[in-house]
């Protein structure tokens, strides 16, 4: 069922003396809980089972809110839909506790808010059946992994989670964390060390292993997560590798919805929505919602009954999530901050920048997609909408960390193919210029975004060059972020234009320069 949001708040104040949180008069707020899912009220879906009679079938390593917006979600609805309690999830927080802190006191139950048009669909997700500090947790995550009831492993540690090279797609040894677990293979604390720890318990133990299913924004996702644990494994003389190799399946899957986490506005949303209980851990996503997993063998919740697909190949769906969505989401916001924008909703409301993201994805990413000319353009126009729900704030910080791991799947992989079939990508090295230039824009007092990124410390020395042409050439010629480079020269000079129009003009004006006369006047 759908609240409109204004309702919602206005709630706020006119919910009973017990609901509301009163801290004037000491009332005791109550916190979303088991025992209370019976007095939510009945606007907000739940789950039809009881949480506390699910068992633990699937480990989870990275709870944060994609994940419970988006698989914890939809495994809600499979196990409502086939009534199967097997598949409670486990959810580990690789960093920072305030997650598992925040469910533990609230049973680990939680809100979701989806997003459209003024109203939200409020439902109260009960899959997680348990959360885990990974740092801090005594059991450990390789442990926990062994347990014969967990059936599936999956992840969402994001693309440089994965310590892998972006160019060559196998482990990155010098990722620190890598480093580490290569030392101290006992206590690792990457997603592959603790993959690799856990696996060998799984042999050790006998019977199937596990399916692991990567669900970030990687090429291959599985595949590459499959060469990074065999690579790491296959330092040790034990065939670790080989049985890894032969037993465990990786397949590769396409997650899609566009997800913020709990803002302090959601807070008063959820409490509004769940009649004054209190949830200290909401989240905010999109309605829309995919979920495209290679067909394996094994046991698993019923996902297609709650919308997932299941195809021999997502080969395609995941070159279209990444080329269109994911690509156009890091121009939208290397370009947006720098013309003063923070949220990727606000920059699409610019409609100099909304053209640019549609000749992007209709000239330079489509093209290399196998997507027919009337479905490109029915996802480029769906695109443009998500996009600017106004209600999602997805901040610019976070769409643009970590580029320098995402460049080459999301965008140089494109550009080098349109390269050479000689078709001109302004809007892939306006977005390579603009990335550039968070480096140094970053560094203003009150700059909008904050460049995170693994290769950090190299990459800001590189953009205090202060030659444009010679700045360009320092990124660009870096083998580990952007491969080989077709007609590097071109493209060092094209960047290079960029940065020097970047440093002189507004954002607009460079961007008005590269827009065709059709997208210029809307009418493409
Ligand atoms: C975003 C994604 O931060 C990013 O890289 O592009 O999180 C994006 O919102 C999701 O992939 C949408 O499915």
């Amino acid at each position: 069922m759908r609240v409109p949001l204004h309702t919602a708040l206005a709630k706020k104040n006119e919910s009973g003396a017990d609901a509301m949180p009163d801290i004037s008069e000491n009332r005791i707020v109550p916190r979303l809980s088991a025992d209370l899912l019976t007095r939510l009220p009945d606007t907000v879906a739940r789950p039809t089972f009881a949480p506390r009679s699910l068992t633990t079938g699937i480990l989870h390593l990275g709870c944060g809110a994609f994940h419970r917006a988006h698989q914890a979600l939809l495994t809600q609805h499979a196990m409502n839909a086939a009534a199967d309690p097997r598949w409670g999830i486990a959810a580990v927080a690789m960093t920072r506790p305030t997650v598992v802190d925040a469910l533990r006191a609230q049973d680990n139950l939680y809100t979701t808010l989806l997003h459209d048009d003024g109203d939200a669909r409020v439902e109260v997700v009960g899959s997680i059946t348990e959360t885990v500090h990974a740092p801090t947790d005594r059991i450990g995550v390789p442990a926990r992994m062994a347990d014969p009831n967990i059936k599936i492993v999956t992840l969402t540690v994001t693309a440089s989670g994965y310590c892998i090279s972006p160019v060559t797609g196998r482990l990155d040894a010098a990722c620190d964390a890598v480093h580490h677990d290569i030392r101290c293979p006992a206590t690792p604390v990457s997603p592959i060390g603790m993959l690799v720890r856990g696996l060998e318990a799984v042999r050790k133990r006998g019977g199937t292993p596990p399916v692991v299913i990567s669900c970030d924004n990687l090429c291959e996702n599985g595949r590459k997560l499959r060469g990074a644990v065999i690579d790491l494994a296959s330092l040790r003389d034990d065939g670790l590798a080989d049985w890894i190799a032969r037993n465990v399946q990786f397949p590769n899957s396409v997650v899609d919805r566009i997800v913020q986490p709990g803002s302090p506005a959601d807070l008063a949303v959820a409490r509004n929505c769940l009649g004054g209980i209190e949830d200290h851990a909401p989240v905010s996503a999109e309605p829309f919602m995919t979920w495209t997993i290679e067909n394996f063998d094994g046991e698993r919740p019923r996902w297609e009954d709650a919308g997932a697909h299941f195809v021999d190949d997502v080969t395609d769906y995941e070159l279209a999530k990444l080329r269109l969505l994911n690509a156009s989401h890091m121009l939208l916001a290397y370009l947006g901050a720098l013309a003063g924008y923070s949220t990727i909703a606000e920059a699409t409301a610019d409609p100099a920048l909304a053209a640019l993201a549609r000749q992007f994805m209709l000239r330079e990413q489509g093209p290399t997609l196998a997507l027919p000319p009337a479905e490109l353009r029915r996802t480029v126009d769906g695109l443009i909408r998500r996009f600017r729900n106004p209600a999602i704030c997805h901040d610019m910080t976070r769409v643009g960390r970590n580029g320098s791991d995402k460049m080459v799947p999301r965008v140089v992989a494109a550009m080098c193919e349109n390269i050479a079939a000689g078709r001109p990508t302004p809007g892939a090295t306006l977005l390579i210029a603009a990335w550039i230039r968070w480096f140094t824009e970053t560094q203003r007092p009150n700059a909008i975004m904050e460049v995170i990124d693994p290769r950090l410390e190299s990459l800001t020395k590189s953009a205090s060059q202060p030659d444009p042409y010679r700045r360009a050439r320092e990124f660009l010629w870096r083998a580990d972020i952007f491969g080989t480079l077709p007609d590097p020269d071109r493209v060092q000079r094209q960047v290079g234009d960029a940065l020097a129009e970047l440093a002189g003009d507004r954002v607009d004006t460079v961007v008005r320069r590269r827009l065709l006369p059709e997208f210029e006047r809307g009418i493409e």
